[in-house]
Order: C-alpha cells, then sequence, then structure tokens
C-alpha cells in the first residue's frame, strides 16, 4: 500500500488491520457481488478461549478451546448469519423480513434490519423468550407478535406469510443464513492451525451445526485444514428430537433457546452428523446448569442453551483419545437471560445490609 493510501485510511479512520465484518473478511467464500449492500455491525472474529479449569477436570492432555460467539453484536452467533442474509434482503430489494424465535434470531433480525432500514417482524413463543432477547427486539425496533404456542408453531405461521407475501424470511431455512455462520469454522482453522478432533455444539433448528460443517468442508477441500472434526451435537432431554429421532410436540428445557421439537434443518444435521462420524446426545437440565457454573468458573458467561456443549464433552468425554484437541462453541452471551444466572449460581449475595463499615468488614472476613 502505498504512504498515500496508508495516510488515506487512516484519515478515513480505518486502519490497516482494523476488522470490518465477516463479509469483508470472507468476500471469496461467500455469495456477494460488487452490487451487494454489505450490512455488518462487525461481526465475527470472536475469541477462542483455552479453558483450562475444564482441561483439570478432563486431564489426559485433551486441550479444550471455548468459541465465544456470545461476543458478537447482539451477543450470539446469529449476527454472522444475518449479515449475510439482510445483506441479501437489502440486495434484492426487500422491505421488510420476517422471523420465528425463541430469542436470539429476532434480536439479530431486528439489529441488522434496523441498520438496514427494513422493517422486521418477529413472532416469538409468549413467555419463553429470556428478558435481554426480548429487551434487543424492542430497543431494535421490531414490531413484536408473541404467539400462544412454542417455536415450531411460529415458524409455521411465517413460513407461510413469507411465501405468500413480498417479506423475506430470514430464519436458517434462508440459505444465506448458513452461509454466513459457516465462517466460525474457518475462523477456528485459522486459530488452531487445523480443525479441532470434536466440534461440541449445541442443537435446536439444527442451523448452526451444518454451516460449521460446510465451512470445515470447504477449508478442508481447499487444503487449509488437513482433518475434519467429528460434529458432536447437543439437545436438552426435555427437546431432543434428533437425539431420539421424533417431533416433540411440547419440548421443554430451561435452555429456551433450544426449545425446538421440529428442527428446519432436520436432515442437513444429521447429514452433518453422518458424515464426520460424530454424535447426537441429549443432556438433562442438572446437566446444563452444572456446566454453565464451569464455564462461569472459566471467567465466561453465556446462556444455558450454549452451556449444553460442554454438558455434551463432560457427558462423553470418555470417547476421546488421549492428547485430543475439542472446540466447544458458546452461542450466546449470559447478559441474554439474567432470570436464569440468578437462580443457578452458587456465589454467597448478602443482601439488606446496613452501611456500616465494620459489619461489612466482618462479613468480608478481613
Ligand atoms: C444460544 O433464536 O432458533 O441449531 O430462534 O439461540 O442453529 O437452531 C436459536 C437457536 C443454540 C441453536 N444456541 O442453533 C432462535 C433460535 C443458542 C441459540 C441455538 C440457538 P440452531
Amino acid at each position: 500500500m502505498s504512504i498515500i493510501n496508508k495516510i488515506q485510511k487512516k484519515i478515513n479512520g480505518t486502519q490497516q488491520n482494523e476488522w470490518t465484518g465477516l463479509i469483508n473478511a470472507y468476500k471469496k467464500f461467500l455469495p456477494i457481488n460488487s452490487k451487494t449492500p454489505i450490512i455488518t455491525l462487525k461481526e465475527g472474529n470472536t475469541p477462542l478461549i483455552r479453558a483450562s479449569k475444564l482441561e483439570k477436570i478432563i486431564g489426559r492432555n485433551i486441550q479444550i478451546f471455548l468459541k465465544y460467539d456470545g461476543l458478537n453484536p447482539t451477543g450470539s452467533f446469529k449476527d454472522r448469519g444475518m449479515t449475510m442474509a439482510i445483506s441479501k434482503a437489502k440486495e434484492e430489494g426487500s422491505k421488510a423480513v420476517v422471523c420465528a424465535s425463541t430469542g436470539n434470531t429476532s434480536a439479530s433480525a431486528a439489529a441488522y434490519a434496523r441498520r438496514a432500514g427494513l422493517k422486521a417482524y418477529v413472532v416469538i413463543p409468549d413467555g419463553y423468550v429470556a428478558q435481554g432477547k426480548l429487551a434487543q427486539a424492542l430497543v431494535y425496533g421490531a414490531e413484536v407478535l408473541a404467539i400462544k404456542g412454542n417455536f415450531d408453531k411460529a415458524l409455521e405461521i411465517v413460513q407461510s406469510i413469507a411465501n405468500d407475501n413480498p417479506i423475506t424470511l430470514v430464519n436458517s431455512v434462508n440459505p444465506y443464513r448458513l452461509q454466513g455462520q459457516k465462517t466460525a469454522a474457518f475462523e477456528i482453522i485459522e486459530k488452531l492451525g487445523d480443525a479441532p478432533d470434536w466440534l461440541c455444539i449445541p442443537v435446536g433448528n439444527g442451523g448452526n451445526i451444518s454451516a460449521y460443517w460446510m465451512g470445515f468442508n470447504e477449508y478442508y477441500n481447499k487444503k487449509k485444514a488437513k482433518t475434519l472434526p467429528k460434529m458432536m451435537g447437543y439437545q436438552a432431554f426435555g427437546s431432543a428430537p434428533l437425539v431420539f429421532d421424533k417431533i416433540y410436540e411440547s419440548p421443554e428445557t430451561i435452555a429456551t433457546a433450544i426449545r425446538i421439537g421440529n428442527p428446519v434443518n432436520w436432515e442437513k444435521a444429521v447429514k452433518a452428523k453422518e458424515e464426520s462420524c460424530g454424535n447426537f446426545e441429549a443432556v438433562t437440565e442438572t446437566e446444563i446448569i452444572e456446566a454453565y457454573k464451569l464455564i462461569g468458573h472459566e471467567g465466561i458467561f453465556c446462556e444455558p442453551a450454549s452451556a449444553a456443549s460442554v454438558a455434551g464433552l463432560l457427558k462423553n468425554q470418555k470417547e476421546l483419545p488421549n492428547n485430543s484437541k475439542v472446540v466447544c462453541v458458546l452461542t450466546g452471551n449470559g447478559l441474554k437471560d439474567p432470570d436464569c444466572a440468578i437462580k443457578n449460581n452458587d456465589a454467597i449475595f448478602h443482601s439488606n445490609l446496613n452501611p456500616d463499615i465494620s459489619e461489612i468488614s466482618k462479613i468480608m472476613s478481613l
């Protein structure tokens, strides 16, 4: 780059190596063209964090990394897919988008639609969306339609509406969503120098596991990775259609993000599991909360659905050879679901104290 260019870039406020979002970073791998308006909040490039306490528990020289996708702009991995879906909707001249959501998709769709100047309608299961996610959808200015029914019903409704009306569906049936989400696999390979042995991931609709598998395969085929990981997908026991190969009419779990009884990417998720010689497994509510707390001990706060990845790893650890490398995907930020955090922790909380130095210092046993 010439001196003039460098100075120009400084003046424009963009440093040479500044991260400008995953579409800019992975243009070559994404279905965009010179006319695509890039709608971005600089999503992607999330940290891969070594989990030393978990490594101590599992032992056998197994390396564990947490892909903290809860650090995306709206606090979940959905932003990876949404930057693509909304950019393409804008390119295609759409004026409005719609989605069904357990919460994170609605937060992300609302933010990116707002930025693009599109109207967003989000259909959610009334009473089953975590507070933080609902707050986001409202602040980003979506129109929220809460139904007396679960996510699966909401999806059925929005699919039908999007079929018959000029409105873009931004659930993971929209192929651009998975295209954007596959970039998380690229980032992992770039950081580790190869794919891990296992990729542990929570599964709801099966979109993300399919996107990761696509990403790992693309880098493998381009010789940017020497190996492919086993895809290990985890669902909550009360909501485990892929594990037990049956539709759940009334899915239930504390991990409301993955409270999904009839995954729309069913076949793709099964294909990812089978081609990779991976596994689907159900984890209990207790196992999810235990993992949630252990992740907290690493100094990392994720939402309960995300903790299913670590719960699953702990459950399946005996199948891991010594010296393996594992990545657990933390799909959403813990701040999304403060109710769960306040009800499920081992912290000591003294309330109703007098504002008195000696009383307070006594409690601190100083
Ligand atoms: C934190 O927001 O389906 O298997 O509507 O929010 O790709 O569905 C959320 C899903 C995992 C499951 N972790 O991913 C929605 C929604 C978190 C999530 C999943 C979701 P998929």
